[in-house]
């Protein structure tokens, strides 16, 4: 019997993304994105996969949906393609692109499924990167009124709406690091499309409460829960600014209205800064219902004279990791829950994002048996419940992922689904040994210790 029950109303549910799982990526009058251009770039992904078919969700939904029902989710979180519903980015309206989003929600609302819309997971319209993309500040407006055309179309049906899916990526991983689209490493540009992206959020906000329309609204950050190697002032100091550079740089703006200020005056000082309009700074960090965190892994760092940001990351031994390298770490999502609430926020939070890829194997029972991602969640839950206890107003649960989907950079070759996907055989769903797990779970409303 489960002993760790979670208050009546927690939502348990699964995540997903457009690009990551659609397909149909120039079906029915869709526009390209930089994700279709980037990943017909070879040498861009791991054996030059691209989202194309992905797991042909476009065609699919009604069956995965099924699949939904059959585990007991309340909420799936989906991301809406804005060039699927507007080709160009802006102007002209791709009506079969709309009529699909309504399909879908209409069709989880039938099933007892509360649908959570994303608006921003990566996709941007490849027609506004040719304009410079979320560096150019008309991207924001345009994505203002892109969300408002979803808002007018949606509205009534979809309760849950996330602006923004891990700005840190799309800034730094895109226009930094360079392995996403638009793939740049140019400091500047990432910090400009930090901001602009940031400001677009506030703004959708702000729009999303002139339509009236009864739902909530929040943002989703990857938060990376950092940890000093030793009690020492340098490896301090280097957990500081590992946090500022990750954590703090979104929310600060976003729930106290500034950039931390010490990693500010270094960007300025290093290059010369970003544009900050007047008045920026106040929507940024409009009201909003509820924090979105994504957490996978923690960061472990040591100081480094030679760094720009004065920190490495180390990885620690005698941990498991996944097979994305990452360290399993579920203290780190206690720890985390704690501080947000303590340090920035008293609304709800939803864990938007939590899971792990592992090198799954079909069985011969044709079944998956995927006890390291069974573990992974189990723990993860457990931490989640630690923070409950702790008062922490945690409201619901997202898994990443529902399905086996395009892994970004990795492509298929990693798997973060409580469903296997075989994409060579037809694209049969699979429900994997964590998906059972997490049917129980959702069942019993908790689990055992
Ligand atoms: C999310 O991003 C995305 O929202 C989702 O689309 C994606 O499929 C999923 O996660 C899985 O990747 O190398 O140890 O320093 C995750 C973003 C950013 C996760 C940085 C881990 C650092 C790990 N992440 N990160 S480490």
């Amino acid at each position: 019997m489960a002993n760790l029950i979670f208050p009546s109303d927690f939502e348990w549910g699964a995540a997903t993304a457009a690009y990551q799982i659609e397909g149909a990526a120039a079906e029915d009058g869709k526009g390209k994105s930089i994700w279709d251009t980037f990943t017909h770039q070879k040498g861009n992904i791991l054996n030059n996969d691209t989202g194309d078919i992905a797991c042909d969700h476009y065609h699919r939904y009604q069956e995965d949906i099924a699949l939904m029902k059959e585990i007991g989710l309340d909420t799936y979180r989906f991301s809406i393609s804005w060039p699927r519903v507007l080709p160009a980015g802006k102007g002209k309206v791709n009506q079969k692109g709309i009529d699909f989003y309504k399909r879908l929600v209409n069709q989880l609302l039938e099933a007892g499924i509360k649908p959570a819309a994303t608006l921003y997971h990566w996709d941007l319209p490849e027609q506004l990167q040719l304009k410079g993309g979320w560096e150019n500040r008309d991207t924001i407006y345009y994505f203002q009124e892109y969300a408002e055309l979803m808002y007018s179309e949606l509205g009534d049906l979809v309760p849950r709406w996330i602006t923004h899916n891990e700005p840190f990526v799309v800034s730094m991983v895109g226009n930094l690091f360079g392995e996403h689209a638009p793939g740049y490493q140019d400091y500047n540009k990432a910090l400009q499309v930090a901001h602009n992206l940031l400001v677009s959020h506030g703004l959708a906000v702000d729009s999303f409460r002139e339509s009236g329309i009864k739902g909530e609204i929040g943002i989703t950050l990857n938060l990376n829960h950092v940890y000093a190697k030793t009690d020492s002032k340098e490896d301090q100091q280097a957990k500081d600014y590992c946090d500022a550079f990750n954590n703090r740089w979104f929310l600060d703006p976003v729930f106290k209205a500034k950039y931390p200020t010490k990693l500010l005056a270094l960007y300025q000082d290093k290059f010369g800064g970003f544009e900050i309009e007047t008045g920026d700074m106040e929507i940024i960090s409009r009201e909003i219902d509820f924090l979105g965190i994504n957490y996978y892994s923690r960061a472990v760092v040591e100081y480094a004279e030679d760094e720009l940001l004065k920190h490495k990351t180390i990885k620690p031994e005698q941990a498991i990791y996944t097979a994305m390298n990452w360290e399993v770490y579920p203290d780190g999502l206690r720890d985390l829950l704690i501080r947000l609430n303590k340090e920035y926020t008293d609304k709800e939070i939803f864990i938007t994002e939590n899971g792990a890829a592992f090198a799954d194997q079909l069985a011969a029972d044709g079944q998956v048996h995927d006890q390291p991602r069974v573990d992974y969640l189990r723990e993860h839950f457990k931490a989640a419940y630690q923070a409950i206890e702790a008062g922490v107003p945690l409201a619901g649960y997202y898994v990443w992922s529902l399905l086996d989907n395009f892994e970004w950079a990795f492509g298929y070759s990693k798997r973060f689904g409580i469903i296997h996907v075989d994409y060579q055989n037809q694209q049969q769903r699979t429900l994997k040994d964590s998906a059972k797990m997490f049917k129980q779970v959702i069942a019993d409303n908790g689990l055992t210790d």
